[in-house]
């Protein structure tokens, strides 16, 4: 027998800097360390742990099949791995700022996972103006789904629940948008899973602070990913030639491009400016290919 297969399995639910919080096959959640200096899992991983007193330390971290994250200038962020599914959410208010948007969904291309829009706050009047900002990504071929988790909480269910059955989900988007509010409606103890240790970490705010894993179901087969909102999404992992590729509206225009290695900002014969021209593609979506491109090179 190999060494790890000696070592008990377990899952990822919580990281909180230093420690994580691992749930065995049975559902019981310990506090492990990492074993060394370096802190590299994320929720969502499948570690191999063993307990030294009454906490664990992760031996080894199991492959993954995928893994969502974003690189500023400094720093590289994992936001979760092995993922069936990215819901990227916005709402009606507060407004979002679309090249957030448009790095989520990215970064979401780039790790090879599906993503879907949650539009939230339908509620409000402001939802005509949002809906009309992602107009352009339901036309690329990107699933919107228009929900208002508060304001109509049976209707959302019924919207949602087949997408996320059988499923792991990470709700991803900025401060606000209602992740949160869509973890409790969906698992009704939603609080009572994260235990004390997060809630402890978590008391008296509102916000999120950091990213959590939540079963949907008794038999644990789907499952809900909460994360803090955020504002940076650096995508320095990706290289500048790659970008246009990642961007659905830009996939068939830049097939006309006269040069191969053409970047899509002033050359003659450009089939994406040409497209920018015609409308194909908005004025916003290429200037905000065009500021992460500056970005990568
Ligand atoms: N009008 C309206 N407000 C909503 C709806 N859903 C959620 N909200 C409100 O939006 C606010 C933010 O909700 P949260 O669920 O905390 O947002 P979040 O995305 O988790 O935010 P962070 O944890 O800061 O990232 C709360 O005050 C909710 O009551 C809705 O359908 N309509
Ligand atoms: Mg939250
Ligand atoms: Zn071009």
């Amino acid at each position: 027998m190999s060494k790890t297969a000696a070592l008990d399995v377990g899952l990822v639910v919580a990281g909180h800097g230093r420690h994580y919080i691992v749930e065995t096959p049975e559902g019981v959640r310990i506090i492990c360390h990492p074993r060394g200096k370096r802190s590299d899992c994320v929720v969502g991983d499948r570690v191999r742990w063993q307990l030294t007193g009454d906490e664990g330390v992760i031996e080894h971290v199991e492959p993954r099949r995928n893994l969502l994250f974003r690189q500023d200038e400094w720093k590289t962020k994992a936001f979760a791995a092995n993922l069936d599914q990215i819901l990227v959410m916005v709402a009606s208010e507060p407004v979002f700022s679309e090249s957030q948007l448009a790095r989520a969904m990215i970064a979401a291309e780039s790790a090879g996972i599906e993503a879907h829009i949650l539009l939230n706050k339908a509620d409000l009047p402001q939802i005509e103006a949002a809906r009309a900002r992602l107009q352009p990504y339901a036309a690329m071929g990107y699933a919107v789904h228009e929900i208002a988790v508060k304001a109509r909480p049976a209707e959302t269910l019924a919207a949602l629940t087949p997408l996320l059955a059988g499923r792991t989900s990470l709700v991803l988007g900025p401060s606000g948008a209602g992740k949160s509010s869509l973890i409790n409606l969906q698992i009704p103890d939603a609080r009572a899973q994260i235990g004390e240790i997060s809630q402890a970490l978590n008391s008296g705010r509102h916000t999120t602070t950091t990213t959590q894993w939540y079963w949907l179901d008794a038999t644990r087969k789907a499952a809900l990913i909460d994360s803090p909102g955020f504002q940076e999404f650096g995508l320095k992992q990706i290289a500048a030639q790659d970008l246009s590729n990642l961007m659905p509206d830009f996939a068939e225009p830049s097939q006309h491009c006269r040069f191969y290695n053409c970047t899509h900002q002033h050359e003659p014969g450009c089939g994406v400016l040409a497209a920018v021209q015609t409308g194909a593609i908005t004025e916003s979506r290429h200037r905000i290919y065009s500021e992460i491109r500056r970005e990568l090179s």
